[in-house]
């Protein structure tokens, strides 16, 4: 049986530089089904049985863009057995937006660091034992472009792959959005699995309703919507993207040191 392993990140992230560099010239290029959006899928170098899915360029897992939908039809239908997490991390803040979703899906996670080699210039330190502790996953510095840590990379992923669980995903939204999330996950018992629970709630809080309809069976989460709207006096869809970006705010206030103004850089 081979191993699949998806390649997921922002636009410009450097995920074409990677998959490329992971597959050489053992990739297969077509349209994803119904869509003109390019699928490319390639074998691990030195791994006939591994293949890595190079998923389309996104900066979220919302049901907006056909690129938005075909990565999460493929990672909620088709789950990986695991995700190689593409970050720039000259541009973590706004790239982790993504991540934050990518680790609710219950799939492990190897979240590759990449640009380092710029990174390394500017002087900026990302503390990845913080990291790892913060998002509940594996983390690892790479540059896709001088070929660095991507090797420790990919294989980190097909050991979780083999290992077939994810960490627990970290709850770190504020105590009320929690409360309700974990209110919508107890109706989801019996009708998705306890690893994907998390991603269904959020994303039935949301009032996806794509997601409404792929679910087998229609789940009411209009009292607990209405809760987090009387408690928050916004709608779902903002309160979550807040709680996102104070999560995500807390991350890089805690894993990320910024090189100080004015500093001489070391080149
Ligand atoms: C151009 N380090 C550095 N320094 N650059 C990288 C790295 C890295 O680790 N990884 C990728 N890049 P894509 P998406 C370019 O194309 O893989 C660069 O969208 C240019 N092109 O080389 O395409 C990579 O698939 C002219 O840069 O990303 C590419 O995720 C001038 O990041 C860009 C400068 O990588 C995006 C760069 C004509």
């Amino acid at each position: 049986m081979s191993v699949k392993i998806a390649l997921a990140g922002n636009p410009n992230s450097g995920k074409t530089t990677l998959f490329n560099a992971l597959t050489g010239s053992n990739q297969f290029v077509g349209n994803w089904p119904g869509v003109t959006v390019e699928k490319k899928e390639g074998k691990l170098k030195g791994h006939k049985d591994v293949v890595i899915m190079d998923l389309p360029g996104i900066y979220s897992l919302s049901p907006y863009t056909l690129e938005e939908v075909v990565a999460r039809n493929y990672l909620i239908g088709e789950r990986p057995d695991a995700i190689i997490n593409i970050v720039d991390g000259t541009n973590i803040e706004r790239n982790l937006y993504l991540s934050t979703q990518i680790m609710e899906l219950g799939i492990p996670v190897v979240m590759a660091i990449n640009m380092m080699d710029i990174l390394a210039k500017t002087g900026d330190k990302i503390h990845l034992d913080k990291l790892k502790e913060k998002l509940g996953c594996d983390v690892v510095e790479i540059s896709a472009l001088k070929g660095t840590g991507i090797k420790a990379a990919a294989e980190q992923a097909v050991k979780l792959a083999n290992q077939k669980s994810a960490g627990a995903p970290v709850h770190e939204f504020s105590t009320k959005a929690e409360s309700v999330i974990e209110q919508v996950e107890g109706k989801l018992s019996g009708i998705v699995s306890d690893d994907q629970k998390r991603f269904f709630a959020i994303k039935l809080l949301e009032k996806d309703d794509k997601i409404q309809t792929q679910m087998k069976q229609t789940v009411d989460v209009s009292s607990e919507i209405k809760e987090l709207e009387d408690a928050f006096d916004d709608d779902t869809e903002s309160i979550i993207t807040n709680e996102r970006y104070v999560y995500i705010s807390s991350i890089i206030g805690e894993c990320v040191t910024k090189a100080k103004k004015g500093e001489k850089l070391t080149t």
